[in-house]
């Protein structure tokens, strides 16, 4: 059992879970996302906010693509970069950087991550989720947790 484990709340029928570990609003929130096996976030953006994020379990592929001036006007979204992060490993995101998507390669075993958002825009005002096929851009909030500091969030 890791000092992580009342936190790593999973949930087979979503792509992954996020738990808000810690906030201090207007500074930061952590939160601990359990990736379930083969599953990937929608390619999305940051809310001008830093992230970072550490690996806690298994590993993690992080997909970069060019943020476009016109989306849904220029096709498919280029990607820019894809980068396997392993246990311990930290890695860092933000809008200068592009989008990005993040996946679970393993198609058994979970994968569990902590991230670091600061300011904690993406809470206050969402983000933007990205079609890969044709880059439409969408409004998505990310107020809602599936659990927080230990708690499931029925
Ligand atoms: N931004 C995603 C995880 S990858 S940084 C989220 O909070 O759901
Ligand atoms: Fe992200």
């Amino acid at each position: 059992m890791s000092h992580w484990s009342e936190y790593a709340y999973t949930d087979p029928s979503k792509q992954y879970t996020r738990n808000l570990v810690y906030s201090v609003p207007g500074v930061f929130n952590l939160l601990l996302l359990v990736w379930n096996p083969g599953n990937e976030s929608p390619v999305h953006d940051h809310a001008d906010a830093h992230c970072l994020m550490k690996i806690l379990k298994g590993s993690l592929v992080e997909s970069r693509f060019a943020i476009p001036e016109r989306p849904g006007e220029q096709g498919p979204l280029e990607q820019t970069s894809r980068k396997e992060f392993k246990l311990n490993q930290v890695s860092y995101m933000t809008d200068r950087l592009g989008l990005h998507s993040v996946s679970n390669p393993h198609i058994t075993e979970h994968a569990v991550s902590l991230h670091l958002y600061t300011p904690p825009n993406a809470a206050l005002r969402g983000c933007h989720v990205y079609d890969m096929t044709n880059g439409v851009a969408r409004h998505v909030t990310q107020n809602v947790y599936d659990s927080v500091k230990g708690k499931v969030v029925k």
